[in-house]
């Protein structure tokens, strides 16, 4: 039976169906199925799934997009169970993300920070146009592990730079790692700026912060 509905969950997240994955999680909810096992058994393999497609250039970006979509409503609706059984997902650690100032795309950012949060992590979602001096003060009060940055313009990219010599000033850079990513940023940009992780991707970023952590 719960096999039946693990298969459909998987399913809304590849169709990219946010509605129907907030009703199946409703529903496991309702059958007293363990809320991580719906996301772990259930909506995960659907995610992956995209990821895996994705990769191999057989799914699209509206399909990345929506699948996150779907995982984000699901997500929603399973979390305040976990919290009511005083189950804790598995935190593998925590990440403060935001779109640099002066620019205002967050599609990129807002999937990156889906993933990471669907993939186990504590994300802190600043928004769009974050000042350097908010990422600061939001990884030092949340005692963050990574610090995520995405930039969107030629123009804003160099915001990241700025991001890592205030971390520096603040004395926080040694004891958190920086994740750069963005249509226009590069590794050897991630490198040039002494950021410690790059991906183009958000399934990547998701491998990237694992790897900087030694986690999952
Ligand atoms: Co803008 N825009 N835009 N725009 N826009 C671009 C970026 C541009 C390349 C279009 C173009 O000219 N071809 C161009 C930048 C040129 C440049 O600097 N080289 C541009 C411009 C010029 C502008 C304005 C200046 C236009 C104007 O007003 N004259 C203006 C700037 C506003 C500002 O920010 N101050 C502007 C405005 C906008 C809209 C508001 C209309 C809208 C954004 C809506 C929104 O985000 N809510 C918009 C859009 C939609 C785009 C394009 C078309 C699409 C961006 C997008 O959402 N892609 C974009 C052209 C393009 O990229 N093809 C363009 C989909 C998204 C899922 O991908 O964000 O790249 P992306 O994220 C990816 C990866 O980059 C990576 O993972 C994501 C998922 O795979 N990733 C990370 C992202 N962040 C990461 C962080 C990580 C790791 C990976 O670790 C921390």
């Amino acid at each position: 039976m719960s096999e039946e509905l693990f298969k459909a969950m998987a399913q809304s997240v590849i169709d990219g169906d946010p509605d129907l994955a907030a009703e199946l999680a409703q529903k496991a909810i309702e059958q007293g199925i363990d809320p991580l096992d719906a996301i772990n058994k259930g909506f995960v393999p659907g995610v992956d799934y995209v990821g895996e497609q994705y990769g191999k250039g057989e799914m699209f970006l509206p399909d990345l997009v929506l699948a996150g979509e779907a995982m984000k409503a699901a997500v929603a609706v399973l979390e305040p169970e976990i919290a009511r059984r005083g189950g804790q997902r598995q935190t593998l650690g925590t990440v403060v993300i935001g779109t640099v100032e002066g620019d205002i795309h967050d599609i990129g950012k807002t999937l990156v920070a889906t993933m990471l949060s669907v993939g186990g992590f504590k994300v802190h979602d600043l928004g769009v146009d974050v000042s350097v001096g908010k990422f600061v003060e939001v990884a030092r009060a949340v005692n963050a592990d990574i610090v995520a940055m995405s930039a969107l313009l030629t123009t804003t990219m160099v915001r990241q730079q700025d991001v890592i010599e205030a971390l520096e000033d603040a004395g926080l850079r040694s004891r958190l790692k920086v994740m750069v990513g963005g249509a226009p940023v590069t590794r050897s940009w991630a490198e040039e700026i002494g950021a410690d992780g790059y991906s183009e991707d958000a399934i990547g970023a998701v491998a990237v912060a694992k790897q900087l952590l030694g986690v999952g």
